[in-house]
């Protein structure tokens, strides 16, 4: 814990970056690059973001560790050996803390600093930022990278504060671990976060509850441990594997290829359709087999085509069927209320296999749903279920929920809050008109949560360096989007979604999750290796959109 008095402080830097997860590392070291002084906040007491607070158990990134990992720099690559196909949330922080210490950041990083507050002052042309501690920062460049599911959501289930045993929230785990043992475990919520833990929590627990309001998509990941000489492989042509998961079709999951797989990228549609269902299934099971969230290309472009999604439905709805015995279970976990990959699949180890399990029991609350929490448990409409602990994976307030916790003011004192209150306004994602030199890494209206979250974040984080360094080189030190782009860019991406099935998932990225948000698809749709090329084009001619001002000269 940091002493009181290294707080309160007013300093002046020449950029500020909220957040030191996998964004808020890079960003400084690009910065640090141009030869800016930058201070990083950050909430918690270490580097990480999303993989210093999520440690529940079983909690592991659904992207493949050898693409799930910075491309800058070769060496980093080279020397990082990861275990596993898939990599858990400590071996993804112990990589993090490693980039940390190697490019030397923590020093420019300030910790246990929540940002509070970021106004623009008009007449100085800088950004005056505050945080919960009493630090006064003052930047000309501020660069939001707080994360995309970084706010959890508490859910609003009567007498919650009543419950008298353990409760946790999946997304805020206690660095010492819980012990299941001899417990009777409650577990609210069936997202991705649930369908990791559950697995895990079920091996310890003397009984487990699930409380599932809606079954989701799930798919194995088949996780392996890492071979050495695929490993070497692999590394010999790094080059070629990222730049297809910067280009290619994959949403920059990339081409790891730990399973072999039968098939490309990208099967005709018109072919799923066409063969008869015992030759779909063993065209799926290839897919299946092979494992993650590459099964999305089994049939083509199963978010564009109902009939092709249904297809991908049925197959799955009986793959639960053939893994879990119950036949009542097995139904209330076969998703009907969304097409398959309009919520981000879930990629799982023995997930539907846990339900086999004597000591687990699944709970429709579709059926039966939850009145209340109680002192000693939770009651249903039909039923009290005494507990232990409570774990609740209840979701985040995604995309624009930690820039709406900030008081952010633009110039003329807007506040972003107000300019997005019907939903999330910018151009590329990456700034919104009236809020100048304020940058958002992978933002509303980028491919994003839609795609391997590092591919993205690089790109941003690359885009911004070079739009600073193109200001320095033409002696303008003000950019922002000029309102017909923004609005243009903003129509775009609706369009984008609206021609595919994502907005009927009801789904976090729709903010459809949180009461009272506005129902906006977030994520750009169109894909990483098009967006590139919308940004590259930009660039290309002379940042279309942006406007550039210089304070001493007014042009
Ligand atoms: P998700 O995917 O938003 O899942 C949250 C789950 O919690 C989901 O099953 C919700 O059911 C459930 N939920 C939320 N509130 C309630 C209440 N009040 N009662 C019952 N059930 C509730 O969050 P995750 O953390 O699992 O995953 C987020 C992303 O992290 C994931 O997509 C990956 O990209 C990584 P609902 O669907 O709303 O009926």
């Amino acid at each position: 814990m940091k002493n009181a008095e290294e707080f309160d402080r007013d300093e002046c830097f020449d950029a500020v970056v909220v957040g030191a997860g996998f964004a808020g590392l890079y960003m400084l070291y690009r910065l640090r690059g141009l030869g800016m002084r930058v201070r990083v906040y950050e909430a918690g007491d270490d580097v990480g973001g999303t993989w210093y607070w999520n440690r529940y158990p079983g909690a592991r990134c659904d992207a493949e560790s050898l693409a799930y990992s910075y491309s800058f720099s070769s060496g980093l690559e080279q020397e990082w050996e990861w275990t596993e196909r898939y990599a858990t949330q400590p071996e993804i922080l112990r990589y993090i803390e490693h980039v940390a210490d190697r490019l030397h950041l923590r020093p420019d990083i300030r910790f246990g600093c929540r940002v509070s507050a970021a106004h623009y002052d008009d007449a100085a042309g800088e950004w005056n930022i505050l945080t919960n501690r009493g630090d006064r920062g003052h930047a000309r460049v501020l660069v939001m990278a707080t994360g995309c599911l970084s706010v959890p959501l508490v859910p609003d289930i009567p007498g919650l504060g009543d419950f008298s045993g353990r409760c946790y929230q999946a997304s805020l785990w206690p660095h010492e671990g819980v012990n299941f043992g001899g417990q009777r475990v409650g577990i609210i919520g069936t997202g991705s976060s649930a369908v990791q833990a559950i697995p895990m929590i079920a091996k310890e627990a003397e009984h487990l509850f699930v409380f599932q309001r809606t079954p989701n998509f799930s798919v194995p990941a088949q996780n392996v441990p890492l071979n050495p000489d695929f490993v070497e492989q692999f590394k010999a042509i790094y080059r070629a594997h990222r730049h297809f998961q910067k280009r290619g079709l994959t949403m920059g999951f990339g081409d790891t290829e730990v399973v072999p797989r039968e098939l490309e990228p990208g099967a005709d549609p018109a072919l799923a359709l066409s063969m008869s269902n015992e030759a779909f299934a063993a065209h799926c099971d290839g897919y299946w087999k092979s494992g993650g969230a590459f099964f999305m290309m089994a049939a083509g472009d199963v978010l564009i085509d109902e009939k092709v999604n249904r297809r991908v439905v049925a197959y799955v709805h009986d793959k639960i069927r053939e893994i879990v015995k119950d036949p009542a279970t097995a139904e209330a976990l076969c998703p009907r209320s969304h097409p398959i990959g309009s919520k981000r699949i879930c990629v799982d180890t023995d997930y539907y296999k846990t339900y086999n399990r004597t000591n687990v029991t699944l709970i429709d609350l579709r059926k039966t749903a939850i009145e209340r929490i109680t002192k000693t448990g939770i009651e249903t409409e039909t039923e009290h279920f005494d507990l232990d602990t409570l774990v609740l994976a209840t979701g985040f307030d995604a995309m624009t929920g930690a820039l709406d916790r900030i008081d952010i003011r633009g110039a003329k004192g807007v506040v972003l809050r107000d300019k997005w209150r019907g939903g999330p306004r910018t151009y590329l994602g990456l700034m919104t008109a009236g809020f100048p030199n304020l940058f958002t890494v992978t933002g509303p209206g980028s491919p994003s949560v839609l795609t391997n979250m590092i591919v993205s974040i690089e790109q941003h984080v690359d885009f911004i360096t070079d739009c600073l360094e193109h200001m320095n080189a033409s002696g303008v030190d003000t950019v922002e989007p000029k309102s017909d782009a923004e609005e243009a860019w903003v129509a775009h991406v609706n369009d984008v979604a609206s021609e595919t099935l994502f907005p009927k998932g009801g789904s976090w990225y729709l903010g459809a999750n949180v009461p009272g948000k506005p129902r906006v698809f977030m994520p750009y749709a169109g894909g990483v290796g098009p967006y590139r090329e919308v940004c590259e084009d930009v660039v290309r001619n002379g940042y279309r959109g942006f406007a550039f001002t210089s304070r001493w000269t007014g042009g």
